[in-house]
Parts: structure tokens; sequence; C-alpha cells
């Protein structure tokens, strides 16, 4: 009965403190720093397109095709561009039908920390998370010890800056993966700057092709913690990046018409994955270790 003996395994009680006390402290980090929380959206006639394909995820309701989120990242921009404040963030949950991902990073359902700050710069932003890191590093350290010593993990708190690198330098250093093999090698978090990847990245206008867009990693191959950008948000510039990507405009009708309206801003955020920073912070080897009810890519879900 391998499902049964998942739900009874040892210490989900330390890895649930954790997760308790690390979500308490990225709470309080954005409530004394001025943010707001919002409430997730969890059916919406668009979402996240994503830089990789998955099965789609989609119901229908009144004859509207309404879609599973796959990440807030464009609810959030609309969101702080309506707002007058400085920064927005929600617990959102995502689904995402992953096709082929042999990996112990990833689940078809997980929980993502969204952030969105106003007029912000990659680089602000990038600074920002980082002061958020070490507060909540620092926080489960002092209230979780107990837990700590039971699992043997020592929580170190990451130096900052952390190191920057480029996707186009690694990628002609180590091929393709080289996100898991830099982790591997790494012993502090790191950025990885500049993808090509979805459209809604600001693009460097005179540098084509190149993004201010980052992901945060793990050290020791924990693998990716964050990914991100500042946010192009001009109607034209959004409608020629759509089509660059082959990608519909009809798919994001709702979205385009508020740029069309200006009523888009310039923003910069992110989304921090829960489970992976706990599974960080716990280091287990993986990530369904640290939910009860894991959706693992390939597997048939039992709860
Ligand atoms: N790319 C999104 C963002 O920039 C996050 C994600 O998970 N796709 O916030």
């Amino acid at each position: 009965m391998p499902n049964a003996i998942h739900l009874q395994k040892e210490n989900f009680i330390e890895i649930f403190k954790i997760q308790t006390e690390a979500l308490i402290a990225i709470h309080e980090f954005l409530y004394q720093h001025g943010f707001l929380q919002l409430m997730p959206v969890i059916v919406s006639p668009i979402t996240d397109p994503l830089c990789h394909s998955v099965y789609e995820a989609n119901i229908e309701y009144l004859n509207q095709k309404l879609q599973l989120t796959k990440s807030m990242a464009l609810h959030k921009q609309i969101a702080i561009s309506a707002l007058d404040t400085k920064g927005i963030y929600i617990v959102s949950p995502n689904v995402r039908l992953e096709k082929d991902i042999q990996s112990d990073n990833h689940l078809l359902e997980f929980s993502q920390l969204d952030i969105e700050l106003k007029g912000a710069s990659a680089r602000e932003f990038m600074s920002f998370m980082e002061e958020l890191i070490v507060y909540t590093f620092s926080r489960v350290r002092d209230r979780c010890k107990e837990e700590i010593t039971l699992l043997r993990v020592p929580i170190k708190t990451p130096k900052t800056p952390f190191q920057l690198y480029s996707s186009w330098d690694l990628r002609s250093e180590f091929g393709t993966e080289f996100g898991f093999q830099i982790s591997q090698r790494e012993d502090n978090l790191f950025w990885i700057t500049d993808f090509e990847r979805e459209f809604y990245d600001k693009e460097n206008e005179s540098r084509k092709g190149h993004y201010f867009n980052y992901d945060l990693y793990y050290p020791e191959g924990y693998g990716e913690a964050l990914s991100g950008g500042e946010r192009d948000y001009k109607y034209d510039v959004i409608v020629r990046k759509l089509e660059e990507r082959n990608q519909s405009p009809e798919d994001f009708a709702p979205y385009l018409e508020l740029a069309k309206a200006d009523l888009l801003g310039p923003s910069a955020g992110g989304g921090l994955g829960i489970e992976r920073l706990v599974r960080f912070l716990t280091k287990r080897p993986h990530i369904k270790e640290i939910t009860l009810f894991p959706k693992v890519p390939g597997e048939k879900i039992f709860l």
C-alpha cells in the first residue's frame, strides 16, 4: 500500500512547522514593507502561457472557456497597475499538467509566493528578494531549533549579494541542462539572468533577444527557486512579441484590451515556489516529501 505509507512517513510535523514559520516570516517581511496581500485567482479566461508546453486544464462555464491558473503572472501585473500601492503578493495555487518532465523538483499542483513591485527594475526586485530570503531563513533558524536538530538540517544564512550569471554564458559552458549543473556546484543561492521566454518579460530594446528577467536558484543541486522579470506593458510591444512567439492575441484578449487602454504600467515581479523553499530548508531528496497529497508528473494521483 505505497499510497498509505506516504501519509505515515515520519517528520511531517517538523516539515510543516518549518513551512508554517517560513510563511509567517514572509508575511511579516512583506507587511513591514507595506505590501498588500491579494487572494488567488483559480479560474480565468487567461493565464500564463508558460515557456514550456503542458496539457491544458480547462473548464467551461456558460459557454465560456476558463483555464486553471498556471501562474498569476498576468493577473498580478494587472493588479499592481490598477492599485495605487507599492507592492502586492499572493500565495497562489498553480496547476501545470506537465508532459514528460523527469525531475525531483516538480509537482503538477503547487503553490507559489507571487510578488509584484510597482515601477521596479529587475535589479531592484532581485535585491528585495535577497532581503526577503535572508529574513525568512534567519527567522526559521531562530524559531525552529528543535525541528532543525531533529531533521539534522542546519540552516545557513545566505550571503548577499547573490552571484549573478547570464544564461547565455552558462549555456555555452554547460549545455542546455545548465541550471541543474551549476546548482550542484554552488554553495550559496545565485541568480541566472536573461532568458528568452514568455512575452510579458521585458526585452532589452537596445539588445534584441535579451531580457530583463531572472531565475533564482538554490545551491547543492536543489535547483530553481523563483522565476520572474521586469514586465513589458506597452500594447504595440506586447502584440509584436505575441506574434513573434506564434501566440494568438485572442487567447489574451482581456489583457490586450487593458494594455490598449494604457492600463498596464511598469513593474517587476516573480514567483517563489513554496514547496521548493520548504524542500530546500528541510533538504528532502524529492519535493513530494514535503506534501501530504503529492501530484508527481507521470504518476497516478491518489488524493
Ligand atoms: N514567470 C512568472 C512571473 O514572472 C512566474 C512563473 O511561475 N511562471 O512571475
